[in-house]
């Protein structure tokens, strides 16, 4: 099983109850997430020592929000305990012709006084296989993106593999200023992960308009000759309906392109589907099965999330082994 290192900030989600929009609301759900902590949290329910390095607030708040982590089995000892907010959205869910909404509410919280602590990178790599890092905490503040970039740097100091999911957030910077900071960050990214379109318009070069496996192989290429990365990994998703889905994973390592099944499923919940699908593939990887098992295995944590409530999966590697034995690709029910 491997160590891996996650940075960025936890999220607070509330989302209105009974489908309920967010300007008539009287009662939320809460859960918890953000893509980092997510994929911390799938890999340590799959056996993986995953440590969430971020800033919490000092408060009771705080104290809640690392009872999950920890109770999700993640080593919370690079939590730092500063300031008074914990970064919340709201998410209102989309059905039928209505589609979902996400109102931030993260502007000066805890997260943004990481970068004024001195981390000391050193003690952090110490035994990490893996950092895990994704184009949200970039896109929080200059200082937090100045903080991005000393961490893949020192941890390719260190010998420590980088993993970087783009995520890119329309609702956080431009296409533009995405792009910009992707290109900082790719030089020193060993596995690359993004939604198939995401790498074509935010790369932002000739990528393949219409989707085959040959000209995304061809397309990884170029990237991974350019930066040196020697695995990327994406999702195609088709969302038949607001409540209806399909999705597929893709690996391309050693010039190879490989593809999981086509999954249909029913959605439950979407937020962090991306983000189980990232930690499937990196268990795979931690584990050494073949870029084969590798997507198949990624990509059925993928749909498993969407079939729960929650920004993150619950579930051990053994339920997901176990779903791939006992399902074939269509799931719907
Ligand atoms: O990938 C899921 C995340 O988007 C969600 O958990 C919240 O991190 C989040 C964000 O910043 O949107």
């Amino acid at each position: 099983m491997g160590k891996v290192v996650t940075i960025g900030e936890l999220m607070l989600r509330l989302t209105p109850k009974n489908n309920g929009r967010l300007n008539q609301a009287t009662e939320f759900k809460a859960y918890y997430g953000g893509a980092e902590a997510n994929v911390a949290m799938s890999l340590s329910k799959f056996g993986h020592h995953a440590s969430f390095l971020s800033a919490f607030p000092s408060n009771d708040i705080g104290d809640a929000a690392a009872s999950h982590l920890a109770g999700c089995g993640v080593d919370t000892a690079w939590i730092f305990r500063q300031g008074g907010r914990l970064g919340t959205y709201y998410y209102e869910e989309g059905y039928s012709l209505k589609q979902a909404k996400v109102i931030y509410d993260r502007d000066h919280s805890a997260i943004h006084h990481l970068p004024g602590i001195g981390l000391d990178w050193k003690s952090i790599y110490q035994d990490i296989d893996l950092l895990h890092i994704t184009g949200i905490t970039p896109a929080l503040s200059n200082e937090l993106k100045n903080l991005t970039l000393e961490a893949v740097k020192a941890a390719k100091e260190s010998g420590v593999k980088v993993s970087f999911d783009f995520n890119f957030r329309s609702k956080l910077l431009s296409i533009e200023e995405a792009k910009r900071t992707i290109l900082n960050i790719l030089p020193y990214v060993d596995i690359c992960f993004a939604g198939y379109k995401d790498f074509v318009y935010l790369l932002g070069e000739e990528g393949p308009q219409t989707f085959s496996d040959q000209r995304l192989a061809a397309f990884y290429e170029n990237y991974a000759d350019k930066y040196g990365i020697s695995v990327f990994a994406s999702t195609d998703r088709q969302a038949i309906s607001a409540t209806q889905n399909k999705l597929q994973g893709f690996v391309y390592q050693n010039s190879q392109l490989v593809s999981s099944g086509n999954y249909s499923f029913e959605i439950l919940d979407r937020i962090g589907g991306g983000d189980a699908f990232a930690a499937g593939v990196l268990h795979g990887m931690l584990t050494e099965m073949d870029p084969a098992e590798t997507v198949e295995f990624g990509t059925a944590s993928g749909v498993l999330k969407h079939m729960v409530y929650g920004d993150h999966n619950q579930f051990t590697a053994v339920e997901v082994e176990q779903f791939l034995q006992n399902h074939g690709t269509d799931v719907s029910r």
